[in-house]
């Protein structure tokens, strides 16, 4: 039937439009939830590396726990944890050269999961480091040690990539994770220079970069001292008195299991 007048047009043209937006609605919609899928697999495989945040963090404070029952003080003075986020994840990837998918995540990332343990003697970092790499469900990947041999900035830590499994309702995944060990004094020091570092309009790069060198290695005698202090002290046989000991002993009864 030909169109009577002008209004029965525009109908007939708003007809053959409709299912083009119609299309088009679909085709956004299909978009929108390719979009939500990805993001999702991402949240779950975020799950995946923010659990194996939490089993490390407890093996190290087990362990913390364990020695300051014993031994009347805790090797570790804090521990901090954080979750690699999407910006610094996607900024890596593109740096590294890999594409922003799933398995190259998980195959080329270690530090998705990190944990930051704090020390309170150099000693301490070695006695956590393979305590944690001893356990039976922990596999040691890489170890670098800045404390050996520190980067050329002064920077001192020792970083160790481990894998640890994660139960989960179905599945087991073993997931890695980067944990740095350092003294109060190293982190003291690597706190303040990542600050630094990401200030603008620095007008002397290398006489800062020069200061912070000679911090560090001020940093690295006090460590020194103060651990040899501690093992001198460890080391010499105390004159306590029976009631002393007792005392002692008493104390450590009394500590808290944190429970
Ligand atoms: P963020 O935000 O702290 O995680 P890789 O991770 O293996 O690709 P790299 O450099 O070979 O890179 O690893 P390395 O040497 O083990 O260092 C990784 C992390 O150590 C860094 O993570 C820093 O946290 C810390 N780090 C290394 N060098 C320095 C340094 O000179 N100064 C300070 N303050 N920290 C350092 P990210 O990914 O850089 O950042």
């Amino acid at each position: 039937m030909e169109p009577q007048n002008n209004k029965d047009l525009k109908s007939l043209e708003s007809l053959e439009t409709l299912p083009q937006e119609i299309l088009n609605q679909d085709a956004l919609l299909k978009n929108a939830e390719m979009l939500l899928d990805t993001m999702l697999d991402f949240k779950e495989l975020m799950l995946v590396y923010s659990c194996a945040i939490k089993e490390i963090r407890t093996k190290l404070e087990i362990l913390n726990k364990e020695f300051e029952v014993k031994n009347s003080r805790n090797p570790i003075s804090s521990i901090h944890t954080r979750l690699k986020s999407q910006t610094s994840i996607m900024e890596k990837m593109a740096r590294k050269g890999f594409a922003f998918t799933r398995d190259n995540i998980e195959n080329n990332l270690n530090d998705i999961a990190g944990l930051r343990v704090i020390c309170s003697y150099i000693d301490d970092i070695y006695l956590i480091a393979d305590a944690l790499t001893s356990q039976d469900d922990i596999e040691l990947i890489e170890k670098k040690d800045y404390i050996e041999n520190p980067k050329p900035n002064g920077y001192r830590s020792l970083h160790l990539i481990v894998t640890v499994p994660v139960f989960f309702s179905d599945i087991t995944k073993i997931v890695r994770a980067e944990v740095q060990i350092r003294t109060i004094a190293m982190d003291f020091w690597a706190s303040l220079e990542h600050e630094i570092k990401y200030k603008k309009h620095i007008k002397n790069p290398e006489e800062i970069a020069d200061k912070l060198k000679k911090c560090s290695d001020v940093i690295s005698y006090t460590d020194s001292m103060m651990q040899s202090i501690r093992s001198e002290i460890d080391n010499t046989p105390g004159e306590s008195s029976e009631e002393d000991i007792i005392f002692e002993k008493l104390k450590r009864y009394d500590k808290s299991l944190g429970e």
